[in-house]
C-alpha cells in the first residue's frame, strides 16, 4: 500500500513551527493528453507541486488542463507549472530535470495512435521508444550529477504489446506487438527494465490496458463513437464510418487508471504491473450500450469503411490485474457501462452546444470529428 508521505503534507507543529513540509514535486510528459489531465488533478490533490513538458504547437493545445491553469503573472502560488520540451530534444530534458528537481517522472508522452503509427512508423518509434531511453538517461545522468538517487520513474506501457498473444494477459505474458507503435512501446518497456536494473533506478512500467473518459481523444474508437452518438441524438450528424467490429478490448476509466501509476511509484521496490478491468468487449458492443443508451440502434448509421482496418489487427485484450490488486490495493471502481454512459452524457451537452453555433452560423454542420 502507498506510504503515509505520499500524503497531502500536514503542517508541521514542532517547536511550534508551523511551516508546512515541502511539497512533492512531479514533473509529467504527456500532460496536455487525456491521462496527463487526470493525472495532474490527481496529484495535486496529493498536495504535489506538478511540472508539467509541453511541445510547441502551432494552436494551443492545452485545453484538457486549462481548467487547472493559473496564469503565472497573476498567481505566485500556482502548483502547475508548465515549461516546452520535447520527446524528441534530450536537451530540454536534461534542463527541465536539473531545473525542476522532481521527486517522481511520469512519462506518458507519446504518438499514442495505433493506426497512425502505420503512417509515420519512424516519427513513432523515435518518440515512443529512443523518447523514452533519452529520458531514462537524462534521469541517468542527473541523479549521477545531483547524487538525488530517490527520483521515481513510470513508464506509461500498454495492452497492445501483448497483440496477437491470446487473453488474459497478465505481467508474465510473452510480447508479441503488432504495430510500430506496440513494438515501440516495447522497446520502451525493455528500455525502463534495464535502468533498473543496471543503474538502481527507482523505474516501473505500468502495462495499462485501453483506458477511455469525456476527455478521450477524438480519433480513438470509444470516443469517435460516443461524439457520433451526441451529434446523431441532437441532428449534427447521421453516418458513422468505422473499421473492424469484432476487436475485443478491456476498456477502463482513465480517472481509475492514473492512480494505479502513482500507487507503484509509492512502493518500496519497484516493478511492472498489469493495470485492467479483467472485462473485455467488442466494438461492437460498444456502440450497442452507446446508441442504445439514447434510444438509437448503431445498425441505422454505422457505416464499414475499409480505411479505418489495420495492415495488422490485435483482436483480443483482456487483463489479469491480480498483481496490481493484490500489491498496490489498485481496484478500478468505474464499469464498462458506467464509462460508456459517462462519455455518452458528456458528448450529447457538447453536441448541443455545438448545435447553437451551427444554428447561428459561426461553424459548419459537416465539421465532423
Ligand atoms: P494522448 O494521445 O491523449 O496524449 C499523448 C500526450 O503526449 C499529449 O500530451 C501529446 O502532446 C504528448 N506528446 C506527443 N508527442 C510528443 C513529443 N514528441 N514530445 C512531447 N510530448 C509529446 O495519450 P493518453 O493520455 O491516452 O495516453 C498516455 C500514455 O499512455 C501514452 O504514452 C499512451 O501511449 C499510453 N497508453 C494509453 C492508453 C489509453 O488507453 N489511453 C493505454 C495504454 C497506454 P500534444 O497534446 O501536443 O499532442
Ligand atoms: P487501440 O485503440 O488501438 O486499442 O489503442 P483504438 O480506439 O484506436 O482502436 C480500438 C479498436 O477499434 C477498432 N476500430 C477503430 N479504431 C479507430 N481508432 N477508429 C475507427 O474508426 C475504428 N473502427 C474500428 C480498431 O481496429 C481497434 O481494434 C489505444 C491507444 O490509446 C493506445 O495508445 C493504447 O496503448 C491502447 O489503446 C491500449
Amino acid at each position: 500500500m502507498a506510504d503515509s508521505s505520499s500524503k497531502t503534507p500536514a503542517p508541521s507543529t514542532t517547536n511550534g513551527d508551523t511551516t508546512p513540509p515541502p511539497r512533492k514535486v512531479a514533473l509529467i510528459t504527456g500532460i496536455t493528453g487525456q491521462d496527463g489531465s487526470y493525472l495532474t488533478e490527481f496529484l495535486l490533490n496529493k498536495g504535489h507541486s506538478v511540472h508539467g513538458l509541453i511541445r510547441r504547437s502551432s494552436n494551443f493545445n492545452t485545453q484538457r488542463i486549462d481548467h487547472i491553469y493559473v496564469n503565472p503573472h497573476t498567481a505566485h502560488k500556482a502548483h502547475m507549472k508548465l515549461h516546452y520540451a520535447d520527446l524528441s530534444d534530450a536537451s530540454s530534458l536534461r534542463r527541465w530535470l536539473d531545473t525542476i528537481l522532481p521527486d517522481e517522472v511520469y512519462n506518458l508522452a507519446a504518438q499514442s495512435h495505433v493506426a497512425v503509427s502505420f503512417e509515420i512508423p519512424d516519427y513513432t518509434a523515435d518518440v515512443v521508444a529512443t523518447g523514452a531511453l533519452r529520458l531514462l538517461e537524462a534521469v541517468r545522468s542527473h541523479i549521477d550529477a545531483t547524487g538525488r538517487s530517490h527520483i521515481r520513474y513510470y513508464q506509461a506501457g500498454s495492452s497492445e504489446m501483448f497483440g496477437s498473444t491470446p487473453p488474459p494477459q497478465s505481467e508474465t505474458t510473452p510480447f508479441h506487438p503488432r504495430s510500430p507503435y506496440a513494438a515501440s512501446k516495447v522497446a520502451a518497456h525493455w528500455y525502463t527494465v534495464n535502468y533498473r536494473e543496471a543503474y538502481g533506478i527507482f523505474a516501473c512500467n505500468g502495462i495499462l490496458f485501453n483506458h477511455g473518459s469525456p476527455r478521450r481523444g477524438e480519433n480513438f474508437v470509444t470516443r469517435k463513437i460516443t461524439r457520433a452518438v451526441g451529434r446523431i441524438k441532437i441532428g449534427l450528424q447521421s453516418k458513422l464510418f468505422l473499421g473492424n467490429l469484432s476487436a475485443s478490448r478491456d476498456w477502463g476509466f482513465a480517472g481509475d487508471y492514473v492512480e494505479a501509476m502513482w500507487l507503484m511509484l509509492q512502493q518500496e521496490k519497484a516493478d511492472d504491473y498489469v493495470v485492467a478491468t479483467e472485462d473485455s468487449h467488442t466494438v461492437e458492443e460498444f456502440l450497442e450500450v452507446a446508441f442504445g443508451y439514447v434510444g438509437l440502434n448503431w445498425k441505422d448509421h454505422v457505416v464499414i469503411d475499409k480505411r479505418y482496418f489495420r495492415p495488422t489487427e490485435v483482436d483480443n485484450l483482456k487483463g489479469d490485474a491480480s498483481k496490481a490488486k493484490k500489491v498496490l490495493g489498485w481496484k478500478p471502481k468505474v464499469s464498462f457501462e458506467e464509462l460508456v454512459r459517462m462519455m455518452v452524457d458528456n458528448d450529447v451537452e457538447m453536441a448541443k452546444k455545438e448545435k447553437v453555433l451551427v444554428d447561428a452560423g459561426y461553424i459548419d454542420a459537416q465539421q465532423q470529428p
